[in-house]
């Protein structure tokens, strides 16, 4: 039987496949990346609109893994924008020379096992087919872009952009007549960006969503010393907290302390930078709904402090759903915008956008016309990535038939019948601060495959008992919480996608230490519920 091309191939050149490059080549296993993008970075390859930062701590965010690099690279703000971020992969790309096993232009469209060699065949668009021992799919959780479907979307002669999709070159938007399609966290990062040089903006909204300020500043030469003398301790708390945040909920409920004692927490948290305001509130905040409905009153206020003409306020406060129960937006200046007389907000669930039209776009009562359309309309997350390649495991059954009563995993690594592939950010793993879960699967699926080595095992398989008791365990983690109730792609909601209008549990709702637990109980357990052979 010819042996495979590869040990291992990985799907994506982003954060997850170049780590786990790095690893596999420390196992000193023969690895080929295949990227769609030519350049390395993933998210902060596609996601160049304006705008585009972190809304973790910079320091927080970058690979942990090498303590060299962690003094070499200075990050410059502490929530950095895009530009820098995909500087840095490129760095780390440089660093240990990854390109030479990465294959950039290069789609993949098909992956098929093969039971007697035991092998994947990957198959890439315009035909061309690589084998592999090992599949690591390094694919992301929000990396498929959707449009809307609005009738005439192709006629349109201006220019048309999913934030997902920018272009590289430069986009001037002065004396442009521009609109921005959806305010989740991305649009609503374009819009504070586009609204500083637009000649006029309007921004279509169809859902608004309760944003905090993010409070970013340069970091100064102390601070910058300081960040790199707590490397240790940062990475340390990130992995203790919740969802691997610097920031982590106060032990006190909402309701054990006064209300003027609520009002000055929320106070210091809305002026804190960051995630502290969503996930470092009373702990009970997302669990409880007089706490919720509370804490949403208090940031509505904000708003109407905000934005002067009260009748636009009232529409960029969320009404069917409570703080935090989505994404929390992180902004500068967001709510300010629409202050300037250059810019109008649109509500197109009172006037639903009917038809894009070659000059622009119709709502149900009005003709718009613009030059750029900015779609910022998320994503099919989570399982969307997986859905757009035809993999095909066991008998020739897809991934997608064998989620097609909701997607089923072993840890959110691994599928029954998918033997040898291993989803270093599937459905039903932690997220939170990604790199930080990315980190610790990367490190798993690297341990499970030295202990593969060693052991001279060539097949793993997750078992049925593992994943029906893993996914039974993420099924309680999610029960109670508010955001269940919501729409969003953290329940596996988008309207642009068919089959996605109900609700489910579409992610890992329990904490991260929590997480990493069960995983160490796996393999301490020598990989009990996987089968190896
Ligand atoms: O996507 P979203 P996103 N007509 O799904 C609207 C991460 N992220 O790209 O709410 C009209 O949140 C849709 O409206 P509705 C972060 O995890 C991280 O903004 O469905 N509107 C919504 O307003 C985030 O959660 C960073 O009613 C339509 C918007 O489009 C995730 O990415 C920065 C529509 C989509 O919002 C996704 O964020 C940015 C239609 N047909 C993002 N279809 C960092 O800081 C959709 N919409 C690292």
């Amino acid at each position: 039987m010819p042996a495979p091309d590869f040990d291992a191939i990985i799907i994506g050149a982003g954060m997850s496949g170049m780590y786990q490059l790095i690893r596999l080549r420390q196992l000193g296993l023969k690895a080929r990346v295949f990227e769609t993008g030519s350049g390395v970075g993933g998210t902060w390859y596609w996601n160049r609109y304006p705008g585009a930062r972190f809304d973790s701590e910079s320091y927080s965010y970058g690979f942990s893994f090498d303590k060299e690099l962690l003094q070499e690279w200075s990050w410059s703000e502490h929530f950095a924008p895009q530009p820098e971020t995909e500087r840095y992969l490129n760095f780390v790309a440089d660093k240990y020379d990854l390109r030479r096993d990465i294959q950039f232009n290069s789609r993949v469209t098909a992956a098929e096992w093969d039971e007697a060699s035991l092998t994947w065949t990957v198959t890439l668009e315009g035909g061309a087919k690589h084998s592999a021992r090992f599949l690591i799919t390094a694919i992301g959780a929000l990396s498929a872009p959707t449009l809307p479907n609005y009738p005439g979307m192709e006629s349109f002669q201006g220019r048309a952009f999913h934030t997902a999709h920018w272009p590289k070159e430069p986009i001037s938007f002065a004396g442009k007549r521009v609109a921005v399609i959806g305010t989740g966290a991305t649009g609503v990062q374009t819009i504070q960006e586009v609204a500083k040089d637009v000649g006029h903006l309007t921004v279509l909204q169809r859902t608004p969503n309760w944003c905090a300020p993010l409070h970013n500043r340069k970091i100064t030469p102390e601070e910058q010393a300081q960040i790199k003398a707590s490397y240790d301790e940062i990475f340390r708390r990130c992995e203790e907290t919740f969802s691997c945040f610097l920031h982590t909920p106060d032990p006190r409920a909402t309701f054990e302390v006064s209300q003027a004692e609520r009002e000055e927490f929320w106070e210091k948290l809305y002026n804190s930078p960051g995630f502290g305001i969503w996930v470092g509130n009373f702990r009970d905040m997302l669990t409880d709904r007089t706490a919720n409905a509370e804490m949403s009153a208090f940031v509505a206020n904000k708003i109407r402090q905000r934005v002067k003409d009260p009748k636009v306020a009232e529409m960029l406060i969320p009404t069917n759903h409570g703080f935090g129960t989505r994404r929390v937006p992180l902004e500068t200046r967001y709510y300010e915008v629409y202050n300037q007389p250059n810019v109008e907000l649109v509500d197109t669930r009172a006037t639903p956008i009917t038809e894009v039209t070659p000059t622009g776009l119709k709502t149900a009562e009005r003709e718009f016309e613009f030059d750029i359309i900015i779609y910022a309309t998320g994503f099919d997350a989570l399982t969307g990535a997986f859905d757009r390649i035809d993999f095909r495991g066991t008998g020739g059954r897809t991934l997608k038939e064998a989620w097609a009563g909701g997607a089923r995993s072993f840890v959110g690594m691994m599928v029954p019948g998918f033997p040898n592939m291993f989803m270093l950010l599937g459905p039903h793993t932690a997220l939170g601060n990604i790199p930080r879960s990315i980190e610790y699967n990367v490190d798993w699926v690297s341990r499970l495959l030295g202990h593969m080595q060693a052991a001279g095992k060539q097949r793993a398989e997750a078992g049925e008992k593992g994943t029906a008791a893993w996914m039974a365990h993420v099924m309680d983690c999610a029960r109670g919480l508010l955001s269940m109730e919501v729409d969003s792609w953290m329940t596996g909601v988008n309207r642009n996608v068919a089959g996605k209008q109900q609700r489910v549990v579409a992610r890992y709702t329990g904490s991260a230490p929590a997480y990493r637990e069960w995983c160490e109980e796996v393999a301490a357990d020598g990989y009990r519920e996987v089968a190896l052979a």
